[in-house]
């Protein structure tokens, strides 16, 4: 089975097969995580993404896709879209836990072995952090329990609430 790293720190600066950004609907970059991504990997990621949208029109919420990873020491990123957080009464759990699940499989099709998450919805669309995180590990240990392709998962932290979360809920294990 494969295992769990917590890191604090950029997400830009892993290697690692594939990143994931919290992107929007339209891929066309925003703040953020996603503008971090964009400005260190350079314009190949949005040439990709102009691509997708060319083609299937964006990126629905829950969903995801794989483009390069341009300058990034990643080979891939992979852009999944988390629900942007109102009262929680609108599928919000249920999309972030999408959010999580398309981008692995997404990760296993194209053979990633080792990929880095940021938290997802937790800054610019105010997903709780607990709750977030909460979701995003069990989602994580679900999938990792019933695929051969997936042996690493990063969890990069970027703030001190959300590494400290993350901490907890993996020491309980
Ligand atoms: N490395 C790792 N994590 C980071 C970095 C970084 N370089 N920069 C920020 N974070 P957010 P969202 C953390 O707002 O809530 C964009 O405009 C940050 O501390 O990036 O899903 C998109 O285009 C937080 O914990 O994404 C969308 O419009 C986490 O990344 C919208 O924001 C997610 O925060 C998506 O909002």
């Amino acid at each position: 089975m494969g295992t769990i790293e917590l890191v604090q720190g950029d997400i830009t600066k892993i290697k690692a097969d594939a990143i994931v950004n919290a992107a929007n609907t339209s891929l066309m970059g925003g703040g953020g995580v996603d503008g971090a991504i964009h400005r260190a990997g350079g314009p190949e990621i949005l040439e990709d993404c102009r691509k997708i949208v060319a083609r299937q029109g964006g990126c629905k919420t829950g969903q995801a896709v794989i483009t390069t990873g341009g300058k990034l020491p990643a080979k891939y990123v992979i852009h999944t879209v988390g629900p942007v957080y109102n009262s929680g009464k609108r599928g919000e759990d249920e999309l972030l836990h999408s959010a999580y699940l398309n981008s692995l499989k997404l990760a296993a099709e194209n053979d990633v072995h080792t990929i880095a998450f940021p938290n997802i919805s937790t800054g610019i669309y105010h997903f709780p952090k607990d709750k977030a995180a909460a979701i995003a590990v069990k989602t994580v240990q679900d999938f990792l329990a019933h695929n051969d392709v997936v042996e690493k998962v990063i969890f990069v932290c970027f703030d001190d609430e959300n590494f400290s979360l993350y901490q907890e809920l993996l020491a309980q294990k």
